[in-house]
């Protein structure tokens, strides 16, 4: 009987782990758009975010001046068209390619204002990501972000 209960609570756990990433990363996600968080300026936050094909990021304008762009030399998968939103406005996008994306806020590109969608789990596109060039602060941002990805 012990055994019973022990297995049953044990399937529910791997049933459960098995269940919650798929809601979680199937949500639509929203991205703040900042001139301060936590002693840095100029953010994205979260800066990394994990999204399904067919899911849509929101970037929302919490504080003005910002965008986003996306970085079109090498930090989106192939095939994938150019977008830039308006400045101090919402933002949102629909992805549909899978594979890691680099954005950047036009005007802040060089104080480190920079931030990661990655589509459908697909690093394939990786290698590519490393080797964009990314200006000012958003170098060092970019390495240490790019080391999460993994
Ligand atoms: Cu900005």
């Amino acid at each position: 009987m012990k055994f019973i209960a022990k297995t049953l609570a044990l399937l529910s756990i791997a049933g459960l782990s098995l269940f919650i990433p798929t809601i979680a990363s199937s949500a639509d996600v929203t991205v703040d758009m900042l001139n301060k968080l936590e002693g840095e300026t100029m953010v994205f936050s979260p800066k990394i975010v994990k999204v399904e094909v067919g899911d849509t990021v929101f970037w929302k304008s919490v504080d003005k001046g910002h965008n986003v762009s996306f970085m079109m030399k090498g930090g989106v998968p192939e095939g994938v068209e150019k977008f830039t939103s308006k400045i101090s406005a919402d933002a949102e996008y629909t992805f549909t390619i899978p594979g890691i994306y680099a954005y950047i806020c036009v005007p802040h590109k060089s104080m480190g204002m920079i931030g990661f969608v990655i589509v459908g789990n697909d690093l394939s596109n990786l290698e590519s990501i490393k080797s964009v060039k990314y200006i000012g602060k958003s170098k060092k941002i970019a390495e240490s972000l790019i080391a999460q990805l993994n």
